[in-house]
């Protein structure tokens, strides 16, 4: 089995991400994700153990659902240590962003460069910044785009922020900017292909 640990500060998409890659819908009628599918709630208490979610989709493959970070522990060492990050719990890490990558998230990242463990980063809530974009008169794939070259710029900078010297970590990360509910819009189907295919 492979452990997919799917981690980010809190409200950034995570369990909504999960539903998506295995392909848990919301119900036209009832308005609701089915009764196995990770929770997202609209207000309210945040997801606060890990939990894990699999089906035939992706077979061998476990997705934890992790509490978001700060909406737990204060401290980032408290959270590392609480839910085992540091251990062999975990083989891969999906790091969820909705935005810039926030204190919270860079902290994470750089845990992951400094132990030199490859992850996925998932920007999404793209939809929502394309047509933010679209209102100031911006081109879809101008605005796609300043946001993967903005995300990148800030991955080299904090790679170089506990090595400024030579950089000599190995650094491996894939980028992918989403629609967290879409499965095939944006980078969501690279990623689907890419968690189903290339996991390390
Ligand atoms: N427009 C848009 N909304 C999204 C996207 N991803 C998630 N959402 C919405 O954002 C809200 C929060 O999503 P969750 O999946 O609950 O986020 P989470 O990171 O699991 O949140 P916690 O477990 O509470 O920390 C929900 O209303 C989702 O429908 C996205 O890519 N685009
Ligand atoms: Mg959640």
């Amino acid at each position: 089995m492979i452990n997919v640990a799917v981690i980010g500060a809190i409200k950034q998409g995570k369990s909504t991400l999960i539903n998506t890659i295995l392909d848990y819908k919301i119900n036209n009628k009832t308005g609701k994700y089915p009764e196995v599918a990770a929770i997202v709630k609209e207000s309210g208490s945040t997801t606060q153990t890990p939990a894990p979610y699999s089906n035939p989709l992706l077979e061998g493959i476990v997705v934890w659902d992790m509490p978001g970070i700060d909406g737990f522990c204060h401290k980032m060492d408290e959270y590392l240590d609480k839910f085992e990050i540091n251990s062999d719990k975990f083989d891969f890490f999906v790091v969820v962003i909705s935005g810039e990558i926030t204190t919270d998230a860079g902290h994470l990242i750089r845990e992951l460069y400094k132990r030199e463990m490859p992850f996925y980063l998932v920007r999404t809530h793209v939809d929502e910044t394309i047509r933010k974009g679209q209102r100031l008169r911006k081109e879809e794939r101008d605005v796609f785009n300043g946001v993967r070259d903005e995300l990148h710029q800030q991955l080299h900078l904090l790679g170089q922020s506990f090595e400024p010297i030579n950089g000599s970590v190995n650094i491996k990360y894939e980028l992918y900017l989403v629609d967290g509910l879409e499965r095939d819009r944006y980078d969501m189907k690279k990623l689907l292909e890419d968690i189903k295919n290339d996991l390390p």
